[in-house]
């Protein structure tokens, strides 16, 4: 006998012999339901389990389930789930498909986590947020369509991943997995690219293979989709047109106000699609085309009508959710006036507009979020481009609970997560590019654990993470000091763009710096206030910083200085735990090397900006005191700010292939977007150059500026000129003097000019006149113009650089803009022309032998009271 148990005993051990869990589904399960016993069939696949099990999974009022004893749900409830377990059977009991998926997922994770089938399951469970969806662009880092922004065709050569369907298989299981529930796909006018449409033969933009290529794979996509929960809905901006159709009845690609017939067109456009994807939702920005107040009127002439249309041809009599983003639009006219038509509105509105700057949201921005949940029925936050993370690694888990538990308060009961890297999906900026999936796990993985679910106690969420950091560096060690690498590194770029950037929006790439004029004098730069009025806590701008400082009065809430200081420190503490971890790690090295290499350039890129930040408010002090001692204190950190940023420069140079997807001229800061401006190495000498200019300023500023009479303007006398004749044509003469406009005769008055040119007989140009501006001189001079700042110029283009030199700095102060400079070029007797690529104004002539000794001329401000222009410290 006791022979027999031994034997049994060693039986049991055998998994084949005892692993038998039965896994039963309703007779008329959906598509979802067996993608979930087909989830739980992997995971039970090598379980050792002693005895027979079986489970059980339906909804909740399936006959499958009608013998267990199960709680009902509550009215109303939706993807939610009772897991229970009695004896060896195991229910699953789902409010609907989704909920019997979940229930589903969560013994699958209970599995993986325990490696055994539990013993005891009474679990119920339903998610925190009704939408939780990710974005993919069907968009591209250039504009490479007709020079129509947003519009791209899907093809295999636009995108690749389109097509790929292993590629989808592995996406759409990893949303699954996280609960993701919807997943939006965004486009300039994706309805040429997805349908027929033969009303008007003349829109299709693909031949008739591609075309149907397309229609098959989308409703292959959307099918995977929504067998694992998921409703794709596919975005469009308005009013963009096929090209071929605009070309066909002469029409603009993109249109600001509407037409008949595009209006026509676009309604047919949404109802073929409400027909061919009846399950497929659409979200729409009303502008950035269309002008805000022509919302209201194409929402309900095109859109509403054109779903409507659709929903009578599939028979319908539900009106499915759309969703109407708030952007760029006037969403208050709008709602008004669609809500009456259409009974199932959601809107979307951006979190801390294009990047993540805070885990909460206030003023300005929570006002319009409060009016979104008011007036329609499921409001959605848009964390969209990540404009300051980009293009770094970024998984800080406990932001993104806070975040939610915010968005819970608040009312939010929708997310919709950008990738880190939106342009190139689904490329990481790394060199080689890596797969998003595979580098931005943790970035997918936290939106939906705590869109699911934000209440958790934060150490066992911490536990967690460094739980699934280990399963991929091999040690519980590694786990612990990569998870606290990401969180210390994660803070930083949120709380520190706030206190010194220009804007939220993608018009600046954080991670390539920023020029000492953009964070002397911000405003200049056309700031986007909502950055620190709603989207970051109480505290100041460098302005406030240094004006308190200047008047000896307290600082409040948060300083860019504090906040640069804690960066930089932060972000040093990152480097610190991930090199620890290193003794410990013993799977992917290779990605460990690349996070310590990510944690290195972020902390380089802190010590950058504190650095910097630091000189900045120096200079800035000066502006008020006109101690000069401030800028040769601010010297050495600005040369240690451009030594930082070589650094910066050496770790990414082979490493990373950019620095921000965009890669078009709408991004402006630090400096425009395009071919050239693209990396680090890239901006290194733009940050060389503004060291130099700022030394040999700093030299000059020695000889002639003397503290006590900061303007030793007194005493100089106008040169003498050299006499020109304008003949008609191009160009005006005027008189140099102050409250003369010198751009037209309505833009950029003259508020002070130098006392060597005042009086000068010169020439002004439109803003809008092109060609050269012709000219006779009474003898061999020296012309002299100013450049009106463009695209941060503020002297000759590159083209035109070779003839001309500065020679006086900073000498006529504006009403508006940045101050003019004086250039000079030689030019020989007789007829003349001047045909330069900036904006200028020819301030006259001087005489070609006439000495001009080169120098700074105003230091003080245009205004009294107000800080000075001391950008020409820099440029
Ligand atoms: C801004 C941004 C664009 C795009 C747009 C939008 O204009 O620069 O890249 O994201 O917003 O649709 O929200």
């Amino acid at each position: 006998m006791k022979f027999l148990l031994t034997l049994l005993a060693a039986l049991c051990l055998t998994p084949h012999l005892l692993a038998s869990v039965r896994i039963l589904t309703a007779k008329n399960a959906t598509p979802r339901e067996l993608y979930a016993a087909e989830q739980l069939r992997e995971a039970t696949h090598d379980l050792t389990t002693p005895g027979n099990i079986t489970i059980l999974l339906a909804t909740r009022d399936n006959p499958l389930l009608a013998h267990a004893q199960l709680a009902q749900f509550w009215p109303g409830a939706t993807e939610s789930f009772i897991l229970h377990r009695t004896g060896n059977r195991i229910y699953i009991a789902g409010s609907d498909a989704s909920g019997v998926l979940y229930g589903a997922l969560s013994l699958c994770d209970l599995l993986h986590a325990q490696h055994a089938i539990p013993s005891t399951l009474d679990i119920e469970d339903h998610p925190a947020l009704k939408l939780r969806g990710t974005a993919i662009g069907m968009q591209k880092p250039e504009i490479i369509y007709e020079g129509a922004e947003y519009d791209y065709r899907y093809t295999p050569q636009n995108f690749p991943f389109f097509y790929d369907k292993a590629f989808w298989t592995r996406y759409l299981d990893m949303l699954a997995r996280n609960r993701y529930n919807t997943l939006y796909l965004w486009n300039g006018h994706p309805f040429t690219s997805l349908l027929r449409l033969p009303k008007y033969p003349e829109a299709q933009e693909l031949p008739t293979a591609q075309l149907e290529q397309n229609i098959a794979m989308f409703h292959w996509i959307t099918h995977e989709a929504d067998r694992r929960g998921i409703w794709v809905l596919q975005g469009f901006y308005n009013i963009h047109l096929s090209h071929t159709f605009a070309r066909a009845h002469n029409l603009p690609y993109h249109l600001t106000t509407p037409t008949p017939l595009a209006t026509a067109y676009t309604r047919y456009a949404i109802s073929e699609f409400i027909r061919e994807y009846p399950h497929v939702g659409l979200m729409m920005t009303l502008g950035e085309a269309l002008s805000p107040h022509q919302g209201a009127n194409w929402l309900t002439n095109a859109i509403i009508p054109g779903v409507k249309d659709g929903l009578k041809e599939i028979g319908s009599t539900t009106q499915p959710p759309i969703v109407i983003r708030a952007h760029a639009t006037d969403i208050t006219a709008d709602l008004k006036a669609a809500n009456p038509l259409y009974t199932n509105i959601d809107t979307m509105w951006k979190w801390n507009g294009e990047s993540l700057t805070w885990t909460n949201i206030r003023g300005p921005v929570l006002d319009r979020f409060k009016e979104l949940i008011a007036n329609s029925h499921i409001t959605i936050a848009n964390i969209h481009l990540l404009s300051n993370l980009e293009p770094f690694r970024w998984g800080d888990p406990d932001f993104i609970r806070q975040t939610v538990l915010n968005f819970q308060k608040i009312g939010i009961q929708g997310v919709h997560v950008y990738p880190l890297r939106y342009w190139d999906w689904p490329n990481t900026a790394d060199n080689p590019p890596l797969n998003q999936l595979d580098r931005d796990w943790i970035w997918f993985d936290a939106w939906g654990r705590y869109a699911w679910n934000p209440n958790r106690d934060p150490q066992k969420e911490h536990a967690y993470w460094v739980s699934r950091f280990a399963q991929r560096f091999g040690t519980s060690q590694a786990g612990e000091h990569l998870l606290n690498a990401y969180q210390l590194s994660g803070v930083c770029a949120p709380e520190l763009l706030a206190r010194i950037g220009i804007t939220e929006g993608n018009r600046e790439v954080f991670s390539l710096g920023l020029t000492m004029p953009q964070l002397i004098d911000a405003k200049r730069f056309g700031p986007a206030q909502t950055l620190w009025t709603g989207d970051a806590p109480p505290g100041e701008r460098l302005d406030d910083y240094v004006e308190e400082e200047a008047h000896h009065e307290p600082h409040h809430g948060l300083t860019p200085i504090a906040v640069a200081d804690s960066a930089a420190q932060s972000s040093a503490q990152a480097v610190t735990e991930a090199e620890a971890a290193a003794p410990f790690v013993t799977k992917d090295k290779a990605e460990y090397g690349r996070i310590v290499n990510d944690m290195r350039s972020i902390h380089q890129l802190m010590l950058f900006y504190q650095a910097k930040t630091q000189a900045a408010a120096l200079v800035m002090l000066y502006g008020y005191d006109h101690d000069a001692a401030h800028l040769h204190a601010a010297e050495p950190l600005l040369a240690q700010s451009v030594e930082d940023f070589r650094r910066l420069t050496a770790l990414t140079n082979t490493t990373y292939r950019d620095a921000a997807a965009m890669h078009t001229s709408q991004r402006r800061i630090p400096v425009t977007g395009g071919p050239h401006t693209e990396h680090w190495r890239d901006l290194l000498p733009v940050y060389q150059k503004e060291l130099a200019t700022f030394r040999t300023r700093l030299a000059l500023l020695n000889t002639t500026l003397d503290k006590t009479q900061p303007e030793s303007n007194a005493n100089i006398q106008p040169w003498p000129q050299v006499s020109f004749t304008l003949p008609p044509g191009t160009g005006e003469e005027f008189t140099l003097e102050s409250g003369i406009a010198l751009l037209g005769d309505k833009y950029a008055k003259a508020t002070r000019v130098a006392p060597e040119i005042t009086g000068f007989k010169g020439i002004r140009l439109d803003l809008k006149q092109h060609g050269p501006v012709r000219f006779t001189l009474a003898q061999p001079a020296q012309a002299l113009v100013g450049f009106f700042k463009i695209h941060g110029l503020t002297g000759p283009s590159n083209t035109d650089a070779e003839n001309w030199n500065p020679v006086l700095l900073n000498a006529i102060t504006l009403d508006r803009g940045a101050p003019l400079d004086v250039w000079a070029a030689p030019l020989a007797a007789g007829e003349n022309e001047l045909d330069l690529s900036q904006p200028y104004v020819v301030l006259g002539f001087i005489a070609q032998n006439q000495k001009t000794q080169q120098r700074v001329v105003f230091t003080t401000a245009a205004t009294p009271g107000q800080p000075p222009n001391l950008d020409w410290l820099f440029e």
